[in-house]
């Protein structure tokens, strides 16, 4: 992990380490921007963004779509990772290369070597939608850290403890930051409150979210 007095030449942290195990890249996707984004248009015709229902029988205002070899889905039997789009019965469209280029170079620039995600769930908020707070748990495996990539509109993430009543941090994210946690951060309770209306020049009206995680 760097610290938080690795700056860039204009004296802004580019690794700010949040919590023992969890560090905010500012920018770290921007360099892949185009490739990025090409590929989640790609993603999004071939497997449309949907709101999901929860366990509980509320509809998710965050629309999410995956792609790679799992994805991350939630119905009223409950949350799992599922190798088929329960929409089309079809697999989930590869992982693109760029995805796994940033999210293993991200990693790696946080201290996690050999990064190798299988799934990439991708969240859409547009202005309103917001993701209560929650834990990530539905992975077999808490060892491997997870990689979230921000875009579009900024968002304000709720990053709070390991108990659901600890203090939460507010903590702005803009386009191309990416955030990586693991280690003793893993089962944090973290959110996103609702975004906030806006024009993004490349994204228009919402806020995009990929995360990385290795599920099976
Ligand atoms: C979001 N992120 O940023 C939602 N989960 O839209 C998450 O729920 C999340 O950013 C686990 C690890 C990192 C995250
Ligand atoms: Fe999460």
């Amino acid at each position: 992990m760097r610290d938080l007095f690795d700056t860039d030449d204009i004296g802004q942290p580019q690794h700010a380490e949040l919590a023992p195990g969890a560090a905010l890249l500012h920018g770290h996707a921007l360099p892949l921007e185009d490739a990025i984004l090409a590929a989640l248009c790609e993603i999004a015709e071939a497997a449309p963004f949907r709101h999901m229902v929860t366990p509980g029988g509320f509809t998710m205002s965050v629309a999410m779509t995956n792609c790679g070899a799992a994805g991350w889905v939630t119905d009223r039997t409950g949350y799992r990772y599922d190798p088929r789009d329960p929409d089309s019965e079809r697999p989930w469209p590869c992982m693109p290369d760029a995805f796994l280029t940033l999210a293993r170079g991200a990693a790696a620039a946080a201290g996690y070597a050999d990064f190798a995600p299988h799934a990439c769930l991708i969240n859409r908020y547009q202005p309103g939608a917001r993701l209560s707070l929650h834990q990530d748990r539905n992975e077999r495996d808490f060892a491997a850290p997870i990689v979230s990539v921000s875009l579009g509109l900024p968002g304000v993430f709720q990053f709070g403890g390991l108990k659901r009543n600890d203090p939460v941090r507010r903590i702005a994210l803009h386009h191309g930051d990416v955030v990586v946690w693991g280690g003793p951060s893993r089962l944090r309770y973290h959110g996103i409150l609702p975004l906030q209306d806006g024009a993004h020049p490349r994204l228009g009206r919402m806020r995009v979210n990929l995360t990385f995680r290795k599920a099976l």
